[in-house]
């Protein structure tokens, strides 16, 4: 096939196509950074929130049909997708649809499982008039054209295709693990198994699920229908439904590494689940590395998000001539940095930091303040937080672990109830 042809051949199907985004999970081992809003509203990277990244993959690849199914605490997310993913054209059949769940005409009014999110919503998909549905997690941070994959999934002939990834085995049992065959076809799925096992070329890796399925629409309505009157079912993708299509019909696995953006010719593809407290700030921290593998400032591949409108990062001397500073450090529009020294740190927009402190590898989400003399490593700050005076974090864990939630990677996270509890002692 010509080039051309290739090209036209491949908007079609991104055309074609919708993505429709699962963004009503708690993520609860984020601990109290979901208390109030769901995994996908997360911020991540310093201006962003989690689920920026499958939206922008999404827009990035040509698909203009969104949809994205919340339920809990999703006041936080809505807000977020109505201020920032506005500019879809309406006469051009383009949208981001909400689709929040209690609204549907059954008495099930709660999604009762990832696959219900979508059943409850057959109507709404059947309008938007698409061959293709992509179906998608709101909640890892990673760049991949989805067109490549539905493409794939078009030139298989396969029921469904899953995207997926090798991890250690030893992290395994959190994901869908499967078998493959020479082209790649999945022979055996596990959700979660408690001992995942390793692939044939290594022991130590398994080949497990991203959780996003490509379907042709008209397939996956037969399934869906079925599925909501099974007794059995607990209405989920990776439990119920790919299972059973494993088992009797074509389930093709491709690879992130075939089509995932990266860094550079040489970087690694990068994929992370920030589900914890731990892998959260290790991966919004790895974004002050020299050359970080995420790759946030590619302009071919941006990450789209609503940004307030800010000015820039100021950063001052204080009075005794103590210079506020920022090494090796992302400080985000907004930010006021008074007599404050930071390193190895991210400030998201509209933090203000005052003199005599320093901040050492600290994650601190947007209008958080922090007063003087206070002295915070190896920290998560919540979004608009007051750091009282002369606070010191991490350098003493029995103290922190009195007031904050220290994990046990060693890092402590920092919510204002925690502040007002020991504040109120
Ligand atoms: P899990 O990671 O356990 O497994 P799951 O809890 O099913 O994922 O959530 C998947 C997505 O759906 C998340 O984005 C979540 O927010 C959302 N979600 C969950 N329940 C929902 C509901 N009732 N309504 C709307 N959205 C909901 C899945 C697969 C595994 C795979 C991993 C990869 O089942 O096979 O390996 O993802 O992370
Ligand atoms: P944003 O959406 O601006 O990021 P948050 O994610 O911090 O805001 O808050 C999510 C939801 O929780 C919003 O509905 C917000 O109004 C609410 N909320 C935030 N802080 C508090 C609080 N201290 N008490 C009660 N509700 C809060």
């Amino acid at each position: 096939m010509s080039s051309t042809n290739r090209l036209a051949r491949r908007s079609r199907l991104a055309h074609r196509s919708m993505a429709f985004v699962l963004a009503g999970g708690r993520g609860s081992r984020l601990r109290e950074l979901t208390d109030r809003r769901v995994k996908p509203a997360v911020y991540f990277g310093g201006k962003t929130r989690i689920i920026d990244f499958a939206l922008s993959n999404a827009l990035n690849s040509g698909i203009r049909k969104i949809a994205v199914a919340t339920q809990y605490k999703a006041h936080s997310l809505i807000r977020h997708c109505q201020r920032g993913w506005n500019f879809f054209r309406a006469e051009r059949n383009e949208f981001l649809d909400i689709l929040p769940a209690s609204q549907r005409m059954n008495d099930q009014s709660w999604y009762r499982g990832t696959a219900d999110a979508v059943a409850q919503n057959i109507d709404i998909v059947d309008s938007y008039g698409v061959d293709f549905v992509l179906i998608l997690a709101g909640d890892h941070i990673y760049k991949m054209d989805y067109e490549r994959m539905i493409e794939h999934h078009v030139a298989s002939g396969a029921d469904v295709t899953i995207g997926c990834l090798t991890v250690p085995r030893k992290e395994a049992s959190a994901f869908g693990v499967m078998a493959v065959d020479a082209n790649d076809v999945i022979t055996s799925f596990l959700e979660k198994p408690a001992d995942p096992p390793g692939t044939p070329d290594d022991p130590d890796v398994t080949l497990a699920s991203m959780g996003i399925y490509v379907f042709n629409w008209d397939f996956l309505r037969d399934l869906l229908k079925k599925d909501a009157e099974d007794p059995e079912s607990t209405h989920d993708f990776g439990n119920d439904l790919i299972p059973d299509i494993v088992a009797g019909g074509k389930a093709q696995a491709h690879r992130f590494e075939d089509s995932c953006v990266r860094a550079s010719t040489e970087a690694p593809a990068y994929w992370r689940d920030v589900g914890t407290v731990d892998a959260f700030w290790r991966a919004n921290l790895d974004l002050t590395n020299f050359a970080p593998d995420l790759d946030l400032w590619d302009r071919d591949w941006p990450i789209w998000t609503y940004s307030e409108s800010v000015p820039p990062a100021k950063f001052i001397h204080d009075e005794d001539d103590r210079r506020g500073s920022a090494v090796s450090s992302l400080i985000s529009g907004g930010c006021i940095v008074s007599g404050t020294e930071i390193r190895e740190s991210l400030l998201f927009t509209m933090v203000h930091t005052n003199s005599y402190s320093s901040l050492d590898r600290a994650v601190v989400l947007p209008h958080a303040h922090i007063a003087r003399h206070a002295r915070l490593s190896n920290v998560v700050i919540d979004r608009g937080v007051h750091i009282p005076e002369g606070l010191v974090v991490g350098e003493d864990a029995e103290e922190d672990a009195r007031w904050f939630r220290v994990t046990s990677g060693g890092v402590t996270l920092i919510t204002q109830d925690m502040i007002d509890a020991r504040e109120a002692a």
